[in-house]
């Protein structure tokens, strides 16, 4: 498989997680976000993504091109087969590599381990875009430190909801019981990204405490951005 990632890209990050927990090989594509005008608006890469946003994943199939077979060919020759979307490509690995289950039996509970991820997917993450932060730069004229307030405070209010509702149900290291879920997937990046741009996390003492535990596993591990292959040295 081909990941089209860039490191600091935390919707990027959930990808590499769960290719690392399923143990799943792939080889990254890097794609900068700032380089060259942002390499996301390429023609190549709008050829892979119209949306012109990462992560993509390639999963490369076997051609199941009967009408024309490759009898030369040793192996089935692989045609692209892309998935955008961090959530398309985590719900597709997840029903074709099941183990381990990165959601509960139990459909409540699954429910609830959804609503934590789409927290994050809905209404933290897109408000705090590169895209739209350029855009309220550009089109309201608001400076460094205004982006900054209007950052910190999508990231805040999705954290304290968050942080409510761990505490109301409970948690351990993980966000859900004792099992690894995709929340934890979805949670570290974002709080990844808080530290990075100085959130006060102090008010979340049960996101912190899932936070240093995931960050210390091998495949959260191996997804961080200081990790990848396209750090910026
Ligand atoms: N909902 C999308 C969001 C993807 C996304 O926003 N990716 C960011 C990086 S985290 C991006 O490519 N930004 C490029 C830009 O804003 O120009 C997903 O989950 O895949």
């Amino acid at each position: 498989m081909k990941l089209y990632s860039y490191f600091r890209s935390s919707a990027a990050y959930r990808v590499r997680i769960v290719l690392n927990l399923k143990q799943i090989s792939y080889t990254i594509v890097p794609v900068h976000l700032v380089h060259n005008g942002g390499e996301q608006h390429s023609v190549e890469y709008l050829n892979v993504n119209p949306q012109g946003l990462v992560p993509s994943l390639d999963i490369a199939v076997p051609s199941l091109d009967i009408a024309e077979p490759n009898i030369n060919a040793a192996e089935p020759e692989s045609k692209p087969q892309i998935i955008t979307q961090s959530g398309a490509i985590i719900e597709y690995l997840e029903e074709a590599f099941p183990q381990p289950a990165l959601l509960p039996i139990n459909l409540i509970q699954r429910a609830y381990v959804r609503t934590l991820m789409q927290i994050i997917a809905c209404d933290m993450h897109p408000l705090n875009n590169l895209r739209v932060l350029r855009y309220i730069e550009d089109a309201f004229d608001c400076d460094g430190s205004e982006k900054m307030t209007w950052y910190h405070h999508w990231l805040a209010t999705g954290f304290a909801a968050i942080e409510a509702l761990l505490a109301r149900k409970g948690c351990s290291h993980y966000c859900y019981d004792d099992q690894l879920t995709m929340a934890d997937v979805y949670l570290i990046p974002q709080v990844y990204n808080a530290l990075r741009f100085k959130l006060d996390m102090k008010p979340y003492p049960l996101i912190n405490r899932i936070y240093q535990h995931c960050i210390l596993l091998p495949a959260f591990f191996d997804a961080a951005p200081e990790q990848q292959p396209d750090v910026d040295k």
